[in-house]
């Protein structure tokens, strides 16, 4: 039963503040990234707290050790209880992340291989298997694999067994949920509700692949 996670990139605080509040009831949780947060402020993380669901940073953390970890507590504290970060860095900057995230009682994801055109550029060749497996070694939480690969998200579960993966890239970049859905844990999605003229009606169209169980 995957949950639906809102990937709430747009710009404005009202518009941000009146789409997570009437969509909550048919979330799971709400991603915000640079987007949100270079437009408003990190303080947007204080006032989402009315919409009364999960919040996961997605600053895609890349950096060395000590400046992840600065990262990462800068985020839980203004509190979020979830951080994306990159697996390419290494070992080292992962565990910071991780580290920081359950320091905190919050969760760390891992980008495996990502969802458009490019991804397969420096992904491919069993990179993204790699990092899949290296976070799983780092306590990660869970890995985010491309919704707009299924195979691809069949192959990376073998790599994290009973972790979570979180699939955006359905909707805007093509992906299909009902491709997904029993493969996954969360399905992200951004545009496809953010920008319908009834984001509520959006959300509610995903409910039914929220209900599917595992295959
Ligand atoms: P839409 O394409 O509008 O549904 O948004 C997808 C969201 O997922 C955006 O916030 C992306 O930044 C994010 N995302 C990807 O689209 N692909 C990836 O490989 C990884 C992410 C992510 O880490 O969330």
């Amino acid at each position: 039963m995957p949950e639906l996670i809102l990937a709430l990139d747009v710009t404005e605080k009202k518009k941000a503040l009146d789409i997570a509040c009437t969509c909550a009831p048919n979330l799971d949780a709400i991603k915000i990234g640079y987007p949100l947060v270079l437009s408003v402020g990190l303080s947007i993380a204080a006032d989402l707290e009315k919409a009364g669901l999960p919040l996961i940073a997605d600053f895609k953390v890349a950096d060395i050790p000590n400046t992840n970890k600065i990262i990462c507590d800068k985020v839980f504290d203004a509190g979020f209880s979830g951080i994306i970060c990159h697996g390419f860095p290494g070992m080292d900057s992962m565990k910071a992340c991780v580290a920081s995230a359950h320091s905190h009682h919050g969760a760390c994801y891992v980008v495996a291989e990502m969802s458009h055109p490019g991804g397969t550029e420096f992904f491919s060749s069993g990179v993204a298997e790699r990092i899949a497996g290296n976070a799983i070694i780092a306590g990660a939480d869970g890995i985010i694999a491309p919704a707009t690969r299924p195979d691809r998200v069949r192959v990376l579960r073998g790599f994290v067994g009973n972790k979570k993966i979180l699939s955006p890239g359905i909707g805007a970049q093509g992906g299909d949920a009902d491709a997904v859905a029993a493969l996954v844990d969360g399905i992200i999605i951004g545009r496809a509700i953010y920008e319908a003229g009834d984001p509520v009606a959006a959300t509610r169209s995903y409910a039914r692949v929220r209900r599917r169980e595992r295959e």
